[in-house]
């Protein structure tokens, strides 16, 4: 899964970069699987809510878990898997480090998309094209079930954002919507965007649910001691790559670099009744 000159130069130019299979059907099916359980298990909630960014939404629903690696072992170990660091370095540079991971899933009908925004409204890092989301289609997303859109070339210009009322915490801007790209993928397939680019999802208008799980990447020379600080509640912030990189033991407390294909081959395994 060598990422070329060419789309290396793409994500650097216009901000993102959608690769088709990344994750091979074994992967996805482990992934798929471990996402209902989560869902089964009621680790998932609602953000949605009627207007007022307070009060729960009784029609809509935008399921959401961040983070999500304390309650799997194998979205712990996805980061770590050789091909993922191959891509987020050459996409990024040599000292990554993880920096959040999230599932968003959207029930059939009543899955609500999230507004218009650019992560670095939230993260804030001083150079935008240093920090990438890699957004993973956990079933086929489309079109009609709301997959994720995305404006080109636009990472350099930080938008205006305000409180999106339809979300307890999020927030949204308003790009040009006029350039934004539709971006379809296989269950499998990721995107690549940069922490500048204005991105959206749409309504789930099928009956079927559709799931992403994102996780974030930036370059240590974005951070600063108080971004991994043991004092901060939150979740842990493994250096994936660099000097400083553990396979995870200085943040987790065990080796999770070379877990991937483990994993992966626990989840397929049949499972004892
Ligand atoms: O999947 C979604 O609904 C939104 C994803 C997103 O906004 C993100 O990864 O930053």
């Amino acid at each position: 899964m060598k990422l070329s000159s060419a789309q290396i130069e793409q994500f650097r130019r216009r901000g993102y970069l959608a690769v088709p299979g990344f994750f091979d059907a074994r992967e996805t099916a482990a992934l798929q699987a471990d996402i209902a359980r989560l869902k089964r298990n009621g680790f998932l909630r609602n953000v949605a809510t009627a207007g007022d960014g307070k009060t729960p939404s009784r029609e809509k629903v935008n399921l959401q878990l961040c983070p999500a690696n304390f309650y799997s072992t194998l979205i712990r170990a996805l980061p770590f898997a050789p091909k993922v660091l191959e891509a987020v370095t050459r996409l990024l540079g040599p000292e990554i480090t993880l920096h959040l991971d999230q599932i968003f899933l959207k029930p059939g009908r009543s899955g609500m998309g999230t507004a218009w925004h650019q992560d670095n409204a939230y993260f804030k890092i001083p150079q935008p094209l240093r920090g990438t989301a890699m957004w993973i289609a956990i079933h086929d997303a489309t079109v009609a079930n709301g997959t994720l859109r995305v404006v080109p070339d636009a990472w350099a210009t930080p938008l205006p954002h305000a409180r999106d009322g339809n979300s307890d915490h999020h927030i949204k801007c308003q790009p040009d919507e006029s350039k934004a790209e539709t971006v379809e993928l296989k269950a499998g397939g990721v995107i690549f965007f940069c922490y500048g680019t204005p991105h959206a999802t749409g309504d789930n208008q099928t009956d079927t649910e559709r799931a992403g799980l994102a996780y974030h990447f930036l370059c240590e020379d974005q951070t600063d001691e108080a971004f991994y600080s043991t004092g901060r509640i939150g979740n842990p912030r493994p250096r994936l790559t660099g000097p400083r990189a553990t396979g995870g033991l200085e943040e987790y407390g065990a080796v999770i670099a070379g877990t991937w294909d483990a994993e992966v081959a626990r989840a397929a395994a049949p499972q004892k009744s």
